[in-house]
């Protein structure tokens, strides 16, 4: 049974026990209050009563008409901005899209606009020489609001304003928060729902965690996160949160703009978003604070003795809290107030333009300023902010709390004009059509106390640092004993070559404290178990227990001062942290260095589309993608056999990746990745691919550098005699020791010569070749360039054959820049499945076998060798020319 279906048997007792309580609250106050209730409930839990938990307060707000904070600003010039905000935030849109079809929103920010307004003027600081700044994600589609904010301040011109979502030709502004479109400007991309409250909390997190490390100062610096309540549907906006109240981060303030509705129509119809939200936050752990009803309630909610007039409230689902907003006063009293006789006595001296002006908490800006207030004071907690608010307020007919207002672009000039009626801006009639910005003039009042507002809290935002002072990073010497070869049996893999590079780069004095190692509950997968005591897993509260291996040398040992960031068996926040670091040198001016590994598999394909957002952030950073490719994680199966990575990687314009077989090669590209990111600052980041299967690694051949850079480089020259059939190997991670072993085979038993390239990223062979091919183009008369792979392989003759432990796609994409030659791309297609890596090599068709049966078949299609030998050889090999082709298996 549901507590409030429980029938009073005995109203003059219960009359009793409330009397009993307002005597508590009114003699000695609420606290005690409470104390008493949690001491009667405890008591009837310890006696059987069933009494289940409630996480929801009544549908009010949480705090109380007499306790709001009150705001020192001047409330007549703040409505008047607010006004012109508003204004222009829908002119923008209206204007660009008069003659094209560019698209836009109008009803978000006009829900919005208080929240916003109120955090501008009053909360937010922006980053200065001697403070770091507050931390604002907008909510994506309300952009709109802030560039008419930053326009009125004289930060951005007409011409950008018009040129809203136009940005190819320059002076544009992006549809949506992106660094990489405007890094002046914009610090976090919030548009893809679930990503910004995500990120947000992670931000919170690495702040004080850079704290407790004592690389930045306390400052009191908050992350302040805006979205919307259909965002809240996303697993992404509510999977963290448990995190947020767990870690305890007071430094983190979500306001959530519930005004009831996402794109199609409501988002809780049939019950209510703000009390659900409430329960799920207080949970968590969190301060939850909810600003429901707006000032002009507070007089009937006095005069509400029996209680009626909340009654109705919660009886009230957000569906019909919708309908009245669409409708006006007369159908409000009737509706709403009209179901119980007190309710209607109670608004009968109010006019039914009374009852309409009866408004949300959302769009009363004391009460959200109270609201920031309290927030801002929390401490313990995280605190969220439930803001009731109406979609499209103050579009009238074009869309005020009606289901299609999410996609308005378009008003009539009547919508219009009562618009400009309702906000009472000046915009004259004949002017309607054309709807004009508007703009405060130079020593305004407005302008004036704008400006002021601004320089209190340290100067204009949005704002993003671009740069940092760079670090100085370790030449490749310093990670000599990778350049050098292993030796007779002494065997590693890529990835304990990694660690090594990784304990390195944590030693080196410069650096080393920059350096964040983060992982999703797999160190011991990687071998990294061992940086636990030597550098401790971060925790704010240290450890407060005895670890179960104390007694030995790699305990796991837990400190506030830890360096590595555990995660958890949690790649989205794993993902997110990294972001944190990665953007560390813009959010507070101070370059981190995360490495991220884990599982290929459960990287991009994962977290997919956080990887875009971090491009869009120019991240800087490296992901390792551990355990890489599709045979050589054997055993592992289906799920966990990583063939396509690299390729969803290629489709980060700013992510650079290779798959690189030696150690040599991995210190080469790590060191240079260090280079470009901490001391050029270039806006990349990294993914490597290292494996787990150990094997002897050679010294690194002189001045193969840059060649590794650039993502191939000749590792063997082939041996056969003067005269012999060619052929051109190419082969990255493990599988280039797999074409290595293809061609001894193909010199000692067919007599060809086999030159071995050791392809380190196919992903920059094909960037580099694409952007030649352009430049050749478009340079028709001009002496033709060449790409880095035509370099390598313009003097050395024979069909191309290339092998990866990937799909054939991956080698494909250098198909087009071996022209008029024969080129045979082995790859990886298909599920994976558990076996041992040579079952697997040959399942799949990637192994030393099939790099001479496809070299000679490329040789026998010239007529180099005869057919019959490839026959011969797949014979030999004893390959079933009937086998099933595995990507369909
Ligand atoms: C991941 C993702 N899915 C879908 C969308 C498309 N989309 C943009 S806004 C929106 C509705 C948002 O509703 P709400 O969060 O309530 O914001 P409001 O506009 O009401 O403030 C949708 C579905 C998106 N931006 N991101
Ligand atoms: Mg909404």
């Amino acid at each position: 049974m549901e507590m409030q279906e429980i029938p009073d048997v005995d109203p003059q007792e219960t009359q009793e026990w409330l009397d009993a309580l307002d005597s508590v609250i009114r003699n000695e106050g609420a606290e005690r209050a409470q104390y008493l209730l949690e001491q009667l409930v405890e008591k009837a839990r310890r006696n059987g009563a069933y009494l289940p938990f409630s996480a929801t307060t009544a549908y009010c707000n949480t705090i109380l008409a007499g306790q709001e904070e009150r705001s020192p600003g001047d409330h007549e010039i703040e409505d008047r901005i607010r006004a012109y905000v508003r204004w222009n935030a829908m002119a923008m849109v209206v204007r660009a899209n008069k003659h094209t079809n560019v698209g836009g929103h109008i009803a978000s920010f006009a829900s919005a606009a208080t929240l916003y307004d109120v955090g501008y003027n009053h909360f937010w600081r922006a980053p200065s020489d001697n403070f770091g700044g507050d931390m604002v994600f907008v909510q994506g589609h309300s952009a709109p609001g802030v560039y008419a904010r930053a326009f009125l301040l004289g930060r951005l011109s007409q011409e950008q304003m018009d040129n809203f979502r136009q940005e190819v030709d320059g002076k544009g502004l992006s549809s949506y928060p992106h660094p990489w479109l405007m890094p002046d400007f914009w610090q976090f991309p919030t548009v893809s729902m679930g990503l910004g409250p995500l990120m947000a909390i992670y931000q919170a997190r690495f702040m004080r965690y850079l704290r407790d490390r004592e690389i930045i100062q306390p400052q009191g610096r908050k992350v302040w996160a805006f979205m919307g309540d259909g965002e809240m549907d996303e697993p992404e906006s509510l999977g963290a949160i448990s995190l947020a109240g767990r870690e305890k981060l007071d430094n983190l303030v979500f306001v959530i703009n519930c005004n009831l509705q996402r794109l199609d129509g409501p988002v809780r119809g049939n019950s209510k978003i703000i009390q659900e939200l409430e329960s799920n936050f207080r949970g968590a752990g969190w301060n939850v604070i909810k600003v429901i009803w707006g000032g002009y309630w507070d007089t009937l909610f006095a005069r509400d003795t029996k209680g009626l007039l909340m009654k109705r409230l919660e009886e009230c689902v957000d569906g019909e809290f919708q309908t009245f907003k669409s409708k006006d006063g007369a159908y409000v009293r009737k509706h709403f107030f009209g179901k119980y006789p007190e309710l209607l006595e109670l608004v009968s001296t109010m006019s039914d333009d009374d009852i309409w002006r009866l408004n949300r908490g959302g769009h009363d800006p004391h009460k959200v300023y109270a609201a920031y207030a309290a927030a801002m004071k929390h401490s313990g907690q995280p605190t969220v902010i439930l803001a009731k608010t109406i979609k499209g307020y103050g579009m009238g007919e074009a869309g005020e709390s009606q289901n299609i207002t999410h996609q308005q672009k378009k008003m009539g000039t009547s919508s219009i004009k009562t618009f400009r009626d309702r906000f009472n801006v000046p915009v004259p009639d004949e002017q309607l059509e054309e709807v004009p910005y508007l703009k405060f003039e130079e020593g305004s009042p407005e302008l004036t106390y704008m400006r002021e507002r601004r320089a209190a809290l340290g100067g204009y935002l949005p704002a993003r640092r671009q740069k940092a002072a760079p670090l100085e990073v370790p030449p490749l010497s310093a990670f000599d004993a990778l350049l050098k070869a292993t030796g007779e049996g002494r065997e590693m893999s890529t990835t304990m070559a990694f660690v090594r590079i990784l304990t390195t780069l944590v030693r080196d004095k410069k650096i080393g404290k920059f350096v964040v190692p983060i992982v999703p509950d797999e160190s011991r997968t990687f071998g990294m178990e061992g940086m636990f005591r030597q550098l401790g897993i971060y925790s704010h509260v240290g450890q407060l227990y005895t670890p179960q291996d104390a007694e030995q040398l790699m305990f796991y040992k837990e400190d506030k001062k830890g360096q590595i960031l555990e995660e958890g068996i949690n790649e989205a926040g794993a993902m997110s942290s990294w972001i944190a670091a990665a953007t560390s040198y813009s959010t507070h001016g101070i370059p981190m260095i995360p490495f991220y590994i884990y599982y290929s598999m459960f990287g991009f394909q994962r977290i997919g589309d956080l990887a875009w957002a971090a491009g869009d952030m120019r991240a800087r950073g490296f992901l390792l993608g551990g355990t890489a490719g599709r045979t050589t994680l054997n055993g592992e199966g289906l799920q966990h056999e990583d063939g396509h990575s690299h390729l969803q990687a290629a489709t980060i314009p700013n992510c650079i990746s290779y798959d690189p077989t030696y150690a040599y090669e991995l210190a080469v590209i790590v060191q240079d990745g260090m280079r470009r990111m901490y001391q050029e600052q270039e806006d990349v980041y990294y993914y490597i691919t290292v494996m787990n299967e150990n094997y002897e690694h050679p010294a690194m051949p002189a001045g193969a550098e840059a060649s590794i850079l650039k993502g191939m480089y000749l590792l063997r020259e082939g041996k056969a005699k003067k005269g012999a059939p060619k052929v051109q190997l190419l082969g990255s991670g493990t599988i280039l020791r797999e074409v290595i072993a293809g061609a001894e085979l193909l010199e000692k038993e067919y007599g060809v010569s086999a030159d071995i390239w050791s392809v380190t990223s196919f992903n920059e062979l094909r960037r580099n070749g694409l952007d030649v091919q352009r430049w050749n183009m478009l340079h028709p008369e001009q002496p033709p360039r060449l790409s880095h792979i035509e370099e390598c392989l313009k003097d050395r003759g024979g069909p191309v054959i290339a092998a990866t432990d990937y799909m054939k796609l991956f080698a494909d994409q250098v198909r087009a820049f071996i022209p008029g030659r024969k080129f045979f791309a082995l790859g990886t297609d298909g599920f994976g499945r558990s076996d041992t890596r040579e079952k697997l090599r040959g399942f799949f068709e990637v192994n030393r076998h099939y790099v001479t049966v496809a070299a000679l078949k490329s040789l026998a299609d010239e007529e180099l060798v005869p057919q019959s030998t490839v026959a011969a050889a797949i014979v030999k090999y004893g390959i079933d020319p009937e086998k099933p082709n595995p990507t369909t298996v």
